[in-house]
């Protein structure tokens, strides 16, 4: 049997997705904005088990990092990715596990028992995906869980390489800090996804502070504009914000530093700065899916991430993860919900 070696370390919020189909009039009912992604209210916690009792709504293991690592999980050897966040203890956290186990993704939770695990709730409207997500117990992530010494010692032992959700910021920017100095401090890859436009709208402070130990920043092109909104500079092209974001201070300057920017079916946007350098724009095609063979778009991005992180993993050259990323994207739209097929596919 292989030594296990859990190179690829990934934190966020573990939430289960409740996904159904939905219309405008439920967006309306809910007050929902076609395609955002917004931390639930009061008024909209009835929307889970509306989609439940009424949508025919699935449960699906979500949680953008969380489907990133299963992604990078898919494609990597065994034992290659591991996973932490906080979950409750119930049947919602009983069914994350399992999938993640059954999908070889090995999870470390902190568990805090009073508080229910979290959901997101995902409404579908033709190519359309609208989340409205409880964080629940995955706000209860605590720095003192990745500071544990099993944790920790397996953060120095056995990783190379760290992804963090974007929308961690919201719950525990000390622990995304702490992974971010110690990769660079040891030479290790850091990476981050910008997640969602609200992180660097309401966000912006603990960004401004992870960024820095960003080796690898993740994105579209609604996430990259807004956060070139909240740096003052409104109206500018994708390839302008890729810039402005490479260019921002580096710690770890051993490395370069690349930002990249999907948008959807139009090429892959990214810019890389060396120390020293000038920054370098390069664009990557994607080779557009069928729209009759996409089931829905949720999980795209996070499976775009998950195969590029493999390929980093790997060694790859980044023209090869990008490749990859688009390749785990691909087939990722044509699951439902942020899922891989099975049997596995091999790229
Ligand atoms: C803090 N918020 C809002 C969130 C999320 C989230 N994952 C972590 N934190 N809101 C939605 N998601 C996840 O995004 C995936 C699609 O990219 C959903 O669970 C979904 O699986």
């Amino acid at each position: 049997m292989a030594t296990p070696s859990f190179k690829l370390l990934c934190l966020e919020n573990p939430l289960l997705d409740i996904q159904g189909q939905g219309d405008q009039a439920m967006l309306e009912q809910y007050g929902l904005k076609l395609n955002d992604t917004l931390l639930a209210e009061p008024h909209q916690m009835g929307l889970y088990e509306d989609l439940i009792n009424n949508r025919n709504a699935k449960l699906i293991p979500g949680g953008a990092a969380q489907n990133t690592a299963r992604g990078a999980q898919y494609m990597l050897p065994p034992d290659s990715v591991w996973y932490i966040g906080c979950v409750g203890d119930d049947e919602y956290a009983s069914i994350l596990r399992q999938k993640c186990k059954e999908q070889g993704l090995h999870v470390e939770y902190l568990v805090d028992p009073k508080i229910p695990t979290g959901k997101c709730g995902v409404i579908i409207t033709d190519h359309h995906r609208t989340m409205c997500t409880h964080l629940a117990a995955a706000n209860e992530y605590k720095l003192s869980h990745l500071q544990s010494p099993e944790i920790w010692a397996k953060v120095e032992a056995t990783t190379t390489a760290f992804y963090v959700g974007g929308y961690h910021l919201t719950v525990c920017p000390p622990a995304a800090l702490a992974l971010g100095k110690h990769a660079a401090e040891t030479n290790k890859i850091y990476m981050l996804s910008l997640s969602a436009g609200f992180i660097p709208q309401f966000f912006k402070d603990p960004l401004a502070e992870v960024v820095p130990y960003c080796d690898y920043i993740f994105g579209n092109e609604n996430e990259a504009k807004t956060w070139a909104e909240t740096a003052g500079h409104k109206d500018i092209s994708i390839p302008e914000a890729a810039k402005l974001m490479v260019e921002q201070p580096k710690v770890n300057t051993k490395r370069p530093r690349v930002v990249i920017i999907t948008q959807g079916t139009e090429p892959t946007i990214v810019a890389i700065k060396e120390e020293g350098k000038d920054a370098e724009i390069k664009e990557f095609p994607v080779a557009a899916i069928e729209a009759s063979l996409i089931n829905d778009t949720n999980g795209a991005g996070d499976a775009f991430a998950g195969g590029f992180a493999a390929g980093i993993v790997e060694g790859d050259s980044l023209e090869v993860a990008i490749k990859k990323g688009h390749w785990l994207a691909r087939l990722g739209l044509q699951e439902l919900g942020p899922s891989y097929p099975y049997p596995k596919q091999t790229y």
